[in-house]
């Protein structure tokens, strides 16, 4: 068995400081009672331990207080991503069969019409029914599930335990290090495991968190230059935002910064080299939802010798390549106590790993020093500002239209977003491309919108009719 984080961390260090949010600061003392609390009015409102609960809200300190009070509860918390549509959203509600929803009151709007759902500010409101926290927490117990998308189109509600969490935070310190004052800079999402493991880190190291709801990139980059934070993770888009601000500034990072993790997606080489000229160590992961985030990092010693490289596997991960190729190149295997044991909901008895391997779909080698170098992403996952988008989602919903015979989508590149998704239609009727375009906006996040619709002849197949995706731009 293993402590309740909270209750440890705020046994453990009760003064030291937690949270940090637009100049205001929370102990651990002060998170613990806070968050209990606030578990004791979730009790009064109905939801009981070990209920799957869904949640949605901006990141700021009442979500963080809410999550806390939901896994003082043992609730397995279905992080709700904000960007998505209210179609996409009641996918996962009811795929997770969550047994309520928990939503910010400036947030309430994104879901679908006539949800159930308990408005933060009513949470905050309600009477207070005594429960018995408990003090421990076994390994295999789901703290958080998020949905990531598939090759298929259905997005998969993916488990993350007390283990994976506790092994990918205790992997992460052993390669990063941690002192007393370090402080994490948060300005990736909390639905995202980028954002959520940094909470994770901060309950079992004893280290604040430095928490933004926009990615500010003035007042970001002005902690970096002042050194109010130490450490930081960003993707490939955040990252550029802040080497333009300090380059425009003529300013450099603060050697109180100690490092910041890009990952999400490939990093331009290019970036890590302006970063490095800005005295601002950033060091590449490789990480995905499935592995409770990091799986390789390289350390700060490797940064400029192995630059675009992700490092090496962190202490107690594994990574194999599959099939290699003449060069070594093969798919990315990875196994280790961070990889999850599976997901929710239509894909609960799908199996995560073959033979303890969990099979990535990502394409990379490890050089002879066992460094690994990623190439090509999965499938034929896009990437867009850190946010997925598989393929099949946006083709699966343009089959939908009424015009719409065939569709096949593929990402071109994007100076903003790195990629954006653009797609090619055969037409069974005379339609104009925007009307496809609004009828996508009904039913797909906005970062999923095809930037492009192309109308054409045919697309471009096997014999066996498959889509060549990649065959769709040439
Ligand atoms: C890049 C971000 C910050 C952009 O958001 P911003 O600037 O706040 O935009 P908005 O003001 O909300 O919207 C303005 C317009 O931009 C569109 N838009 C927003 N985001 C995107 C996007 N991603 N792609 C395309 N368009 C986008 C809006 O729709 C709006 O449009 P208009 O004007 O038309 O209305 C934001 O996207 C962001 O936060 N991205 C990062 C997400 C992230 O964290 N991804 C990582 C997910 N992967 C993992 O968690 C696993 C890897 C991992 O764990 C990790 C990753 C990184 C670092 C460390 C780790 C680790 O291992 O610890
Ligand atoms: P997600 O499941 O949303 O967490 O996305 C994880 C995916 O992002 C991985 O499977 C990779 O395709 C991609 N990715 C993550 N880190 C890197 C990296 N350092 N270089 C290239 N691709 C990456
Ligand atoms: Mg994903
Ligand atoms: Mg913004």
């Amino acid at each position: 068995m293993y402590p309740n984080w909270i209750l440890q961390r705020a046994y453990l260090t009760p003064l030291r400081n937690g949270l940090t949010y637009n100049g205001q600061t929370w102990t651990f003392q002060k998170l613990n009672d806070l968050s209990l609390k606030r578990a004791r009015q979730l009790t009064a409102l109905g939801i009981k331990q070990g209920d799957r609960i869904a949640i949605m809200g901006p990141s700021k300190p009442t979500l963080v207080i809410t999550m806390y009070a939901c896994m003082h509860l043992q609730c397995e918390m279905v992080m709700l991503n904000r960007r998505l549509s209210q179609a996409e959203i009641a996918y996962q509600l009811e795929d997770s069969e969550a047994a309520a929803v928990l939503i910010a009151d400036e947030d309430v709007e994104k879901l679908p019409l006539h949800t159930t759902c308990h408005l933060f500010s009513a949470i905050e409101k309600s009477t207070e029914s005594a429960i018995d926290i408990t003090k421990e927490w076994s390994l295999n117990q789901t703290t958080s599930i998020m949905y990531t998308s598939g090759t298929t189109g259905f997005p998969k509600g993916v488990r993350q335990t007390v283990g994976n969490h506790q092994a990918s935070a205790t992997a992460s310190v052993l390669n990063i290090g941690l002192q007393a004052d370090d402080a994490w800079l948060c300005a990736v999402p909390l639905f995202h495991i980028s954002g959520f493991s940094i909470l994770v880190r901060s309950l079992l190291y004893g280290n604040k968190v430095h928490l933004y709801d926009q990615f500010d990139v003035e007042a970001i980059s002005q902690n970096i230059i002042d050194g109010d934070v130490t450490h930081m993770s960003v993707v490939a888009v955040t990252l550029e935002r802040i080497l333009h601000t300090l380059e425009q500034k003529n300013a450099q990072a603060s050697s109180k910064f100690k490092m910041m993790l890009a990952g999400g997606g490939p990093v331009p080489v290019d970036y890590l080299k302006r970063a490095h000229a800005l005295n601002l160590a950033v060091a590449q992961t490789y990480g995905m939802t499935e592995t409770s985030s990091q799986t390789a990092t390289l350390a700060n010693e490797d940064a400029m010798q192995k630059i675009g490289s992700a490092g090496k596997p962190l202490f107690f991960n594994q990574i194999r390549i599959a099939e290699p190729n003449a060069n070594g190149e093969g798919e990315i295997c990875i196994r280790g106590p961070h990889v999850t044991p599976g997901y929710i909901g239509r894909f609960a008895e799908k199996e995560v790993t073959i033979d303890g391997w969990l099979h990535t779909g990502d394409i990379g080698y490890m050089d002879e020093e066992g460094y690994l170098f990623v190439i090509d992403r999965r499938a034929d996952l896009i990437i867009s500002g850190g946010e997925n988008i598989y393929p099949a989602e946006i083709e699966n919903v343009l089959l939908t239209h009424p015009a719409v015979k065939e569709a096949g989508v593929c990402g071109i590149d994007d100076d903003e977003w790195g990629q954006v998704p653009i797609a090619f239609v055969v037409l069974k009727e005379q339609v104009q491309v925007e009307q496809i375009q609004a009828f996508c906006q009904k039913k797909l996040a906005k970062y999923k919108i095809p930037k492009e619709i192309i109308v054409t002849d045919e697309l471009p197949r096997n014999g066996a009719n498959k889509l060549l995706r990649r065959k769709l731009i040439n």
